[in-house]
Order: C-alpha cells, then sequence, then structure tokens
C-alpha cells in the first residue's frame, strides 16, 4: 500500500550528517520508502493514504547498537555499595557483578527472562527506537546462552522492534571455569559458538576484552572461530585499561569496537581503516563515574564512524532511555547533538551491519521512522529523558 507523509521537516542522517529536507514529503511503499524529497518536488501520482504529520521533525527510527537487556534479578544492591566506596572491579573479584547476573540468570525461565526483557525494551521503545541489538553474556554455559539467545530472538519475534542478537559467551569466567580461562575459550570456541551458530541464534559475536575479563589472545581465538562460521564479530574494548582491543578487532573488520575510552590515535587509525564503528556507551561512563573521555580529536581526525547506545545492563548502565543517552553523549564526552543523532541512528545501523537498509531516510530502506513533535532535531538530545510527543513508523505502518 502507497502512503504519502507530508507537512513535515526531515533530517535524513543521510551520509551521517542531519542532512535537512524543509517542508518535506515521504512516500512509503509497504515496508519501504519508495521516495523522499521536498514536498514541492513529490511526484504526481495516486496516494491512496495521506497522512498530515504537522509540522513534525521525521527522522530516522533511532537504533540502540549495543544494549544487555535480557537478564535476571538486578544490582542495585551494588550501585549502594559503590556509592559507599567499594569499586566495580572489588565488587567483581569478590562473586558479585557480573557473576551475581549470571547466577540470577542462569536460575530464570525463559518466560521469566522474556517478561522482564520485554518490559525493558518497551522503555526504549518509548523513545522511538525501532531497532535493538541485544548481547547474551549472562548464562556462560551452552544451555544458558541458548537460552538467553532463544529469549533475544523471542523478542524480535513478539514485539514490533527489530532485534539483532549478538553472542557475548566471552563476557565473564563462569565459576565452573576458574582458574582455567583458556579451557573456557576453547569450549566457546569448539562446542558453543558452533551449537549456536547452528540454531540459527547468532547474528555477530562479542567478547570482552579487560584485564578483569579476557585477553586479547583469548579474544583472538573467538573471533577465529567467528570468522570460520561466517559470523562478523564486535567487542567490548579499552573500557577500563588500554589493551588494544580495538586495534585487534579492525583487524578482523570487526563491525565495532566499543566503550574505547582508554584508546590510542593509533587504534583510531586501525578503526578507520577497517570501517570498524566506535560505539560510545555514555550510560556506563556516567554510571561508574569514568574520568577517562575517549579520544574524541583522534575519532574525528581518522573519521572513525562514531555510535552512541545504551549498553543497557544491570551492572554498569541501568539505561532505560536511549534519547538520555544522546543527552550524556553530549554532555559528558562532548558530542555534538548531530554527531549523537548519528551515533543512533545511520553509524548505529553500520555498527549492526546493517547500513544498506537502516539508519538513514533515503529511497529504498525500510520505512522505520519517528515523527516527533519538537522544535528541532537538538531537542533530541537536549530533553533529560521523558515521553516526547511522536508518531512512529515501523516497516511503514504506524505503531503506538
Ligand atoms: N562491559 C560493560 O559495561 C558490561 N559488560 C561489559 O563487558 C557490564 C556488564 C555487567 O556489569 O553486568
Ligand atoms: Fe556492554
Amino acid at each position: 500500500m502507497k502512503t504519502l507523509w507530508q507537512n513535515c521537516h526531515a533530517a535524513t542522517m543521510a551520509q551521517g550528517a542531519y542532512s535537512i529536507i524543509e517542508d518535506a514529503a515521504i512516500v512509503t511503499q509497504g515496508e519501504h520508502i519508495q521516495w523522499i524529497g521536498p514536498r514541492a518536488e513529490l511526484p504526481v501520482g495516486d496516494y491512496p493514504a495521506i497522512n498530515d504529520l504537522k509540522g513534525a521533525w521525521v527522522t530516522p527510527g533511532l537504533i540502540d547498537c549495543h544494549t544487555h537487556a535480557v537478564f535476571g534479578g538486578n544490582r542495585s544492591g551494588e550501585f549502594e555499595q559503590r556509592l559507599q566506596g567499594v569499586s566495580y572491579a572489588d565488587i567483581a573479584a569478590a562473586g558479585g557483578g557480573i557473576a551475581s547476573t549470571v547466577r540470577a540468570t542462569r536460575a530464570a525461565s525463559e518466560d521469566e527472562l522474556f517478561a522482564s526483557a520485554a518490559k525493558r525494551l518497551k522503555s526504549l521503545m518509548r523513545d522511538g527506537v525501532t531497532t535493538v541489538e541485544i548481547k547474551s553474556g549472562y548464562g556462560l554455559d551452552l544451555p544458558s546462552e541458548s537460552k538467553m539467545l532463544r529469549v533475544i530472538r523471542r523478542l524480535g519475534a513478539e514485539l514490533p522492534v527489530s532485534v539483532r542478537s549478538t553472542c557475548l559467551a566471552a563476557h565473564a569466567l563462569p565459576p565452573e571455569y576458574k582458574d582455567r580461562a583458556d579451557d573456557y575459550i576453547e569450549h566457546i570456541c569448539a562446542e558453543m559458538l558452533p551449537a549456536l551458530a547452528a540454531e540459527g541464534l547468532v547474528d555477530a559475536v562479542d567478547a570482552f576484552c579487560e584485564y578483569l575479563a579476557f585477553s586479547p589472545e583469548q579474544v583472538e581465538r573467538v573471533f577465529l572461530t567467528a570468522q570460520r562460521l561466517g559470523l562478523p564479530v564486535k567487542l567490548h574494548a579499552e573500557q577500563l585499561s588500554s589493551l588494544h582491543g580495538s586495534s585487534l578487532a579492525a583487524r578482523y573488520q570487526a563491525l565495532s569496537a566499543d566503550h574505547l575510552e582508554f584508546m590510542t590515535e593509533d587504534d583510531a587509525k586501525a578503526m578507520a581503516e577497517s570501517g570498524t564503528v566506535a560505539v560510545l556507551l555514555p550510560g556506563a561512563f556516567y554510571f561508574l563515574r569514568e574520568t577517562q573521555l575517549p579520544p574524541m580529536d583522534a575519532l574525528r581526525k581518522h573519521g572513525v564512524k562514531i555510535a552512541v547506545a545504551s549498553d543497557l545492563n544491570p551492572g554498569t548502565s541501568p539505561a532505560l532511555s536511549l534519547r538520555l543517552m544522546l543527552n550524556m553523549a553530549c554532555t559528558c564526552l562532548r558530542l555534538t547533538p548531530e554527531e549523537a543523532l548519528a551515533g543512533a541512528t545511520i553509524h548505529a545501523a553500520q555498527a549492526l551491519g546493517m547500513a544498506q537498509t537502516h539508519g538513514s531516510l533515503e529511497a529504498g530502506k525500510v520505512a522505520d521512522f519517528v515523527a516527533w513533535h519538537i522544535d528541532r532535531p537538538a531537542d533530541l538530545s537536549y530533553w533529560l529523558g521523558g515521553d516526547l510527543e511522536k508518531r512512529v513508523v515501523r516497516h511503514g505502518v504506524e505503531i503506538d
């Protein structure tokens, strides 16, 4: 069905900039954008359905390209501890942190995990999110990782949001493998990834490269396995220290390297050459009270594409609003509102390998967009969360 959307302005985000069309018109045909341009140039034709957007600003549907939205329990108790001075690393070393979420996630049923994650996703969707990536990584054994990934697939099937699933089996060392990290990596490579990929549960493979998680050598073995399975890779890198995981990710043509506070200019060069997106996670930066900023100047100078995501997870970023992350990207990490919006649209799409079809308003792309009742695009990074008045269209169909 051909539909015309008009009486709006568009921030198309083509080429990673606002790329504004004033007094725009959008023609959708089925799930796709068939035409977009100034209303004065609208092709003459028969439009069986016409939508008046009443002066709204239309942007691509927002894309949250890094979340851990499926998990059991929560860690507000650890938040209280950290506020009394215990560090994230201390809590992890004492068996809390990721390990405590692993216990709760293993104990939860698939339905329980689905129900709690669905609530969190609905919160993200109230911000105009139409695509979200969700990682496993709180199961850390084959049955529990498989359970998480099935929940992730089910979220995509049952909610009006496109979901990409990432296997993060190399997130932390499970208790059964205490002091045997290499053996766990071997188990991931020989058993877990091949089995999970064969079940069709994995769109990409991620790992946590950090002194309190896995070394670059261990990560490389996971990447080699992913490569053999034909799966793209991503990496949590340079969050707490500099191990040059981002350069390693670039050598494997990773879709993205994420966090990056401690990355160097050489890492930025390597990422620019491989087209690896820098995913910045201001929620974790803020929540851990980090002080080391990612090197924005080096990223800009070398032309690395920058995305912004929520990192929604129970330990370091219990973030239920992607727009709040856009604000924090501006205030804490010094992005411009235009960079932040590109980071949650076209560059986020690239970080998921979806830039051919998603992330900008262009003819031929999927018709995922939001018509916001705002004064200008910067409003999206300006308001601190809250439920802005808007209409959300996904696959050419308006959703509530
Ligand atoms: N980095 C993060 O910020 C999250 N995982 C990761 O590798 C934290 C996950 C957690 O603390 O539960
Ligand atoms: Fe993360």
